[in-house]
């Protein structure tokens, strides 16, 4: 059991010799799981198979889930949260984060809340992501104030009992519990153009209603999280070790990484030279971090906050158009469904622009149709680098996962491609009109 705690904990110094590999393996058992305060969950059994001969770091990913299944029950009481407890369970579909639902009775009310155990894997300062979350949200409802239904169009952070905006839990780990947005969900894909309207808009409007957030300047919470270059870096050296032979099987997609290179640092150096200018965004934006309004269809509220830091606004814009102007999931397996919609595209861009264009500089314009091929593309290359690292960044529900997602993504570029002329006609004409 101690293993497990410091597996988690300290994942990425942990030593990974065979031997504790093996070690660690026998560690991790469900009823030992189940010993420590929890049945285990049907996730730690399912990834039970994997488990001999993956990678430590694997592991150590695998264990953190397990472990914020057991820890959640200290968590929780730390939150200050009034009422009866009735219960909790896993919820939403993150890859990074563990996330649950709990049901409160408050004086005979239904009160849902949400916890999550941020991946200190992932965000190694969880202090700096939640000064971070603490700013934007009470900055965000300060300019929602009066707006009809404002506790609907931003996270509420709930802080513990001790004042702090964190819980930690015995093993170390760190919690954080936002108000639950009801009558909302996500989608990884959307059904027509008037939703990509929306969320265009939804996301513009957050770029927007932070530009003039005080000083000082937000922590970086990922160093170069989108810098393209640092990427490649990763992947070479992904490439060069190959610790799970798996470099052969992936022999189209290395050559389409080789070829994109130079065309995907494109933004990345346009900020460096100070071409674009930078901006507080979010940089995780992709569709299913805007919730929905379950009645009117409209965008609510942007979640996932841990990335909200300085970046280029085209980062936002350009992880939008890679998720909502596709037809399929990021991670669809029939190739042939992956197909870049121009109407959703074209609609997409109105609502941004409709809330950001009056912002954003020509330069910033210019690059619009880029950006949404230079953000599909980062994306299959760091799906890619994991899948030869050994799956041990992104959760995984096969074990071909993360391969399939970045020929997803490659598909959506060659998809773009295709229609390159016309979509970037479109992203001038409504630049041209919304500017
Ligand atoms: P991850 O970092 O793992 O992606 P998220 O913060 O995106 O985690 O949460 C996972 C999912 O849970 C989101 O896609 C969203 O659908 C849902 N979700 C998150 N926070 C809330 C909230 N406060 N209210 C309603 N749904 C939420
Ligand atoms: C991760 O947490 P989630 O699932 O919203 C990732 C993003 C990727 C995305 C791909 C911190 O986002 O950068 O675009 O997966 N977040 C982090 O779906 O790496
Ligand atoms: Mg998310």
């Amino acid at each position: 059991m101690d293993m497990l705690c410091q597996l988690s904990y300290k994942g990425n110094s942990a030593p990974t010799a065979h031997a504790d590999e093996q070690r660690i393996y026998t560690c991790y058992d469900p009823t030992e799981i189940a010993a420590f305060g929890q049945a285990p969950s049907e996730e730690i059994s399912r990834f039970g198979a994997f488990f001999s001969g993956a990678s430590f770091a694997k592991l150590a990913r695998r264990v953190q889930c397990a472990m914020s299944n057991a820890m959640l029950q200290e968590a929780i009481p730390q939150f200050a949260i009034y009422g009866d407890f009735v219960n909790a369970a896993p919820f939403g579909n993150g890859h990074i984060n563990e996330t649950f639902l709990s049901v409160w009775n408050q004086a005979g009310v239904r009160a849902r809340y949400v916890h999550q155990r941020i991946n200190e894997l992932v965000f190694t300062k969880p202090d700096e992501v939640m000064e971070n979350i603490v700013r934007v949200t009470e900055h965000l409802a300060g300019k929602m104030l009066g707006r009809a239904d404002s506790s609907r169009r931003a996270l509420s952070v709930v802080p513990a009992r001790d004042g702090k905006p964190w819980a930690r839990d015995s093993a170390g780990g760190w919690w954080r519990t936002y108000l639950y947005i009801e009558g909302s969900h996500s989608k990884d894909t959307i059904d027509g153009p008037e939703s990509a309207r929306f969320l265009g808009e939804c996301a513009g409007l957050f770029q927007k209603q932070l530009a003039d957030l005080p000083a000082p300047r937000l922590r970086d919470t990922i160093p170069r999280f989108h810098d393209m270059e640092m990427r490649y870096e990763n992947f070479r050296r992904a490439l060069e070790s190959d610790p799970r032979s798996r470099a052969a099987g992936a022999e189209a997609e290395i050559a389409f990484m080789r070829e994109n290179e130079e065309r995907g640092a494109l933004i990345v150096r346009a900020l460096r030279e100070g071409k674009i200018p930078e901006r507080i965004c979010h940089n995780d934006v992709k569709i299913n971090n805007i919730l929905l309004d379950n009645e009117t269809a409209q965008a609510l509220c942007v979640v996932d906050l841990d990335t909200v830091m300085p970046g280029a606004s085209l980062y936002d814009l350009g992880d939008l158009i890679r998720t909502v102007a596709n037809r399929a999931a990021e991670d669809e397996r029939a190739l042939e469904k992956v197909v870049f919609d121009m109407g959703f595209f074209e609609a997409l861009l109105d609502g941004y622009f409709s809330a950001a264009g009056d912002f954003l500089t020509q330069a910033e314009l210019d690059l619009a149709a880029e950006s949404g091929r230079n953000l599909t593309h980062i994306m299959a290359l760091r799906f890619l680098t994991d899948y030869l690292d050994g799956d041990v960044y992104y959760k995984i529900s096969r074990p071909v996962h993360n391969l399939e997602r970045c020929r997803a993504q490659i598909a959506l570029i060659r998809s773009m491609d295709e229609r390159w002329e016309e979509a970037e006609n479109i992203a001038r004409r409504l630049a041209g009109r919304n500017a």
